[in-house]
């Protein structure tokens, strides 16, 4: 299943279906290495999702700024490998959307606990915004908000759930996003969590 959110975003429906036990493994590894934590914005704010990285780069934010660092700093070490399956899936997804070279460098892991959420912003960190960006959510399913180029455009809601890959490239590759508070539930494979994994050419 193959839908278009916009010009450039295309949603494939279910296909992390297929490694949703390989992916959460990964997860767990990576966290037993990386701790999520709740970094705090330039603003002072604690973030109500919780974080970690693998791959080259991990993305932080601190109240110097948000960047991608090399190494995680809760412990000066490099961030951890990124699982095979995870850059697999995302090259794989890339390609099926039209993006045959994509070859992720970062991944960011988001959790999500019932009330997190992610306010509406742009995702500009990144070197070359002509590289998609590659999201899979896995867990508790979510409403995500999808609006335009400018903060003040409209926004479409959208349920992103459990193995859905999502790549946005083209002109979505900037627009403006952010996920409502997570509801209560439980999910068989995780719990009363949900999980989002971004992968990235961050470097
Ligand atoms: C549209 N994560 O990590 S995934 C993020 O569910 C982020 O955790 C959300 O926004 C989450 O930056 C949304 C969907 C997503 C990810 C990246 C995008 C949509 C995007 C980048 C550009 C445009
Ligand atoms: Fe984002």
């Amino acid at each position: 299943a193959r839908e278009d959110m916009g010009p450039g975003a295309v949603l494939l429906r279910g296909r992390a279906l297929a490694s949703e036990r390989e992916l959460l493994a990964g997860i767990a590894a990576v966290a037993a290495e990386a701790p999520f934590r709740h970094m705090r914005t330039p603003g002072g704010f604690e973030m109500s999702v919780a974080m970690t990285s693998c791959g080259e780069a991990g993305w932080v934010t601190d109240r110097r700024g948000y960047r991608y660092e090399r190494c995680d700093p809760a412990s000066g070490a490099p961030w951890p490998p990124m699982p095979e399956v995870f850059a697999a899936l995302a090259q794989a997804s890339a390609a099926e959307a039209g993006f045959p070279d994509f070859a992720p460098d970062a991944c960011l892991i988001n959790r999500y606990a019932p009330g997190a959420r992610m306010s509406l912003h742009q995702d500009k960190d990144e070197q070359d915004f002509s590289r998609p960006i590659v999201s899979v959510s896995l867990g508790l399913p979510c409403t995500f908000q999808f609006g335009g180029a400018a903060r003040s455009d409209p926004v479409r809601k959208y349920e992103l759930r459990h193995g859905d890959v999502v790549v946005w490239g083209g002109p979505s590759r900037l627009y403006y996003h952010g996920v409502l508070r997570l509801k209560d539930g439980e999910h068989p494979l995780t719990g009363g969590l949900r999980y989002n994994l971004t992968f990235r050419g961050a470097l």
